[in-house]
């Protein structure tokens, strides 16, 4: 038997999907035909960067500079704001289900890495468990630094976007955001928390710490759109 509280969630998946597919097949990323830059949006396959990145096969670590302890037995996620809410633990989240997917990660400072194997739960089905208002349009992230960024739901939808746990086979490093973060392939990297602990649902845009200090609120590397 399936509790009254888990047919919601279903229900919940299924209407945000509904709400959110058109938006997303209007994004920059599904529908520049020739985005600025060498190629297509997302590469479908093509070795090719938006314009002004250069490859690194090095990780470099980028971020305010404390890089906080968390043990997965300390973790938790806070779903909060036009929602019912819900708060996970390491164990809910690790029950959610579990996906592999291969993207690209682009720093604003201008380097790329490419095909990282990451593996995680989409944010789709953490956004499910929240029960979202109809109103909800955005999210900001935050991290246990003290870190904040906005997603609008349409980027945050998307497949690719995840709360990752492993990287190329391994378990997320701290530096990087580890025990989990969030990852947004479609967008320059600062839109993925690292050492994620709450999300915020919101019913308008609002600035994170880098987008008060000037960088885009929309962030799409395929459009060189890093400053507002
Ligand atoms: N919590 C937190 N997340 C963060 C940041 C940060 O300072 N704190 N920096 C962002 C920026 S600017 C980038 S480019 C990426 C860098 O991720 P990396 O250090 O794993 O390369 O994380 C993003 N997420
Ligand atoms: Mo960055």
């Amino acid at each position: 038997m399936i509790s009254d509280k888990e047919q919601r969630i279903i229900d919940a998946r299924l209407k945000l999907r509904a709400r959110f597919k058109e938006k997303i097949a209007a994004t920059p990323s599904l529908t520049d035909n020739e985005p600025q830059g060498s190629g297509n949006t997302n590469r479908h396959g093509m070795p090719q960067l938006p314009v002004g990145q250069h490859e690194t096969n090095k990780w470099p670590v980028l971020d305010l500079g404390i890089h906080p302890e968390v043990t997965t037995a300390e973790w938790s996620l806070e779903l909060t704001g036009a929602c019912e809410g819900a708060k996970l633990s390491w164990a809910d989240f690790q029950r959610l289900p579990i996906v592999s997917d291969t993207s690209d990660f682009h720093c604003v400072t201008t380097w790329s890495r490419m095909d990282i194997k990451w593996k995680g739960v989409r944010f789709s089905e953490i956004a499910a468990l929240a029960l979202p208002n109809e109103d909800a349009s955005h999210v900001m992230c935050y991290a246990s630094d003290g870190y904040s960024t906005n997603v609008s739901l349409t980027e945050a939808m998307k497949d690719d976007v995840l709360l990752a746990f492993e990287a190329d086979g391994e378990p997320l490093a701290k530096e990087h955001g580890g025990p989990v973060r969030m990852i947004t392939p479609q967008l320059y990297a600062w839109k993925g928390a690292k050492w994620i602990n709450k999300i915020e649902f919101m019913t308008s845009d609002k600035a994170g710490f880098w987008e008060q200090r000037g960088y885009s609120m929309s962030a799409y590397p395929w459009r060189n759109d890093r400053y507002s």
